[in-house]
């Protein structure tokens, strides 16, 4: 009987572990295999400039939506909208299937909440640094200092790439 539950216990364990992994690592890694498969025209699993020549090629017909040779800035201005807007959906699938931890279709109350109070506790431990469940207005001042100079770092890296890519 007690093996049983923990046998039980185990299997719920990784089964949440990999699926946080997997939600994790998901976004990044569909988007990439996403515009590959896109390429990837005949789904050999090899991505020749022939196949990159014909993805551009057909990106620009579709922009051209009156078919006159030449994308304007209204079908320019279209293409990007409908990309944007099916980008998004593909987002808000993910976070939908994030959300829905049984796979049923539906966020329930309960995964909804769970949902928000993992977020809110990944958080809540980031900010709270000594470990003693409180979070004092130092705390927060420090992580809201962190979380400037993060922002900071990552400018300063990308303008430092831009500038070292160019000489
Ligand atoms: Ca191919
Ligand atoms: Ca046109
Ligand atoms: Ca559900
Ligand atoms: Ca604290």
């Amino acid at each position: 009987m007690k093996k049983t539950m923990i046998a039980v216990l185990l299997t719920s364990a990784i089964g949440t572990t990999s699926f946080a992994a997997l939600a994790q690592g998901a976004p990044h890694g569909e988007r990439g295999q996403m515009r590959f498969e896109e390429i990837d025209a005949n789904g050999d699993g090899d991505v020749t400039k022939a196949e990159i020549e014909a993805h551009k090629a057909a990106r620009f017909a579709s922009a051209d939506t009156n078919g006159d040779g030449n994308v304007s800035f209204a079908e320019f201005d279209a293409f990007h909208e409908v990309e944007k807007a099916q980008r998004e959906a593909a987002r808000r699938q993910h976070m939908f299937g994030k959300m829905d931890a049984n796979d049923d279709g539906v966020i329930s109350a309960a995964e909804h909440a769970e949902h928000r109070s993992e977020r809110m506790e990944r958080r809540f431990e980031r900010v709270d640094t000594n470990d003693d469940g409180v979070i004092t207005q130092e705390e927060r001042d420090a992580a809201r200092a962190t979380r400037m100079e993060r922002r900071d770092m990552r400018r300063i890296g990308r303008h430092g790439q831009r500038s070292g890519g160019s000489e």
